[in-house]
C-alpha cells in the first residue's frame, strides 16, 4: 500500500480568488495536468466513486489525489490503497479550498508525473461551490437519500457544475428520488451539465461515467499538452 503525506495548508490571505484561479488552470494547462474538482455534501460517495473511477483510469493515465478535509486522514489511507499518489490536505477548520489552497496542494503532491489530479473538496454544498479552485472540471455527487429537490435548495452549486453524479442508485427502491423531476430541475438551472446515475458501491452506471470523463480528458490534452500524456 502507499503512504499519504498530510499537509497543514495555511489559510489564504489574499484576494481575487478568481484571477488566482485562472493563473493556476492556466499553469496547469501549460503542464499538461488534468485537474478534476469533485464536490458533494458528506456521505454522498466522493471517496468510494473516486476509487472506482480510479479502478476503470489507472492503466490509462498517471493518477494523483488530494484528499481535503477539515481534520481526519481517513480518505487518504483509503485512496492509498488503489496505489496512486495521494495526499492529505487539512483545512484547519476551512469549509472549502480556495485557488491558492488548492495550489499549496498541487505543490504538495508534486505533478510533473501526473496526467491527471482528482480533488476531493471538503464535504458541502455552499462554499465549496463559490471558490474556483483552478480545475478544469467541476463535478458534484448527489446521493439517492439526499433527494431530488436539492437544486432548489442549493442551486449555485448544481449551476456551476460540468457533470453530476446521482449516486447510490441502487438505494432507489427505499426512497422517493424522482430522477424524471430531478432532470427537470437541472434543464432548468443547467441545461448543459451531463447528468450519470451511478452505485458506486455495485459499479452500475461507473462505466458511462469514466467513459465520458475520459473523452473529455482526451479533449483537453489535445488542446493543451505538448507532447506529456498517455
Ligand atoms: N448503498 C450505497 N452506499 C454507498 C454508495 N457509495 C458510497 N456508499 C457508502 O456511503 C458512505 C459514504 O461514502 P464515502 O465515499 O465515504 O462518501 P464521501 O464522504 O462523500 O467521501 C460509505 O458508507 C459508503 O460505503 C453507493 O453507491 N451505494
Ligand atoms: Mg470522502
Amino acid at each position: 500500500m502507499n503512504t499519504y503525506r498530510v499537509l497543514e495548508i495555511k489559510k489564504t490571505v489574499f484576494s481575487g480568488n478568481d484571477e488566482r484561479a485562472q493563473k493556476l488552470r492556466a499553469d496547469l494547462e501549460q503542464r499538461g495536468v488534468f485537474l478534476l474538482n469533485l464536490m458533494s455534501s458528506p456521505g454522498s460517495g466522493k471517496t468510494t466513486t473516486l476509487m472506482k473511477t480510479i479502478g476503470a483510469l489507472k492503466d490509462r493515465f498517471r493518477i494523483g489525489v488530494m484528499e481535503a478535509d477539515i481534520d481526519s486522514d481517513v480518505d487518504a489511507s483509503t485512496i492509498a490503497t488503489s496505489g496512486v499518489k495521494v495526499i492529505q490536505l487539512h483545512t484547519g477548520g476551512m469549509c472549502h479550498l480556495d485557488a491558492e489552497m488548492t495550489r499549496q496542494g498541487l505543490d504538495s503532491l508534486a505533478t510533473e508525473d501526473l496526467d491527471i489530479v482528482f480533488l476531493e473538496n471538503v464535504g458541502n454544498l455552499i462554499c465549496t461551490a463559490e471558490y474556483d479552485t483552478g480545475a478544469a472540471l467541476n463535478v458534484m455527487i448527489l446521493s439517492v437519500p439526499e433527494g431530488d429537490d436539492k437544486p432548489l435548495k442549493y442551486p449555485v452549486m448544481f449551476q456551476r457544475v460540468d457533470a453530476i453524479l446521482i449516486n447510490k442508485i441502487d438505494a432507489l427502491p427505499l426512497f422517493d428520488f424522482n430522477l424524471e423531476r430531478f432532470k427537470k430541475y437541472i434543464g432548468e438551472l443547467n441545461p448543459k451539465a451531463q447528468i450519470f446515475p451511478i452505485s458506486a458501491k455495485t459499479g452500475e452506471g461507473v462505466e458511462a461515467w469514466t467513459t465520458w470523463l475520459t473523452s473529455e480528458i482526451h479533449a483537453w490534452k489535445a488542446i493543451h499538452t505538448t507532447g506529456k500524456g498517455e
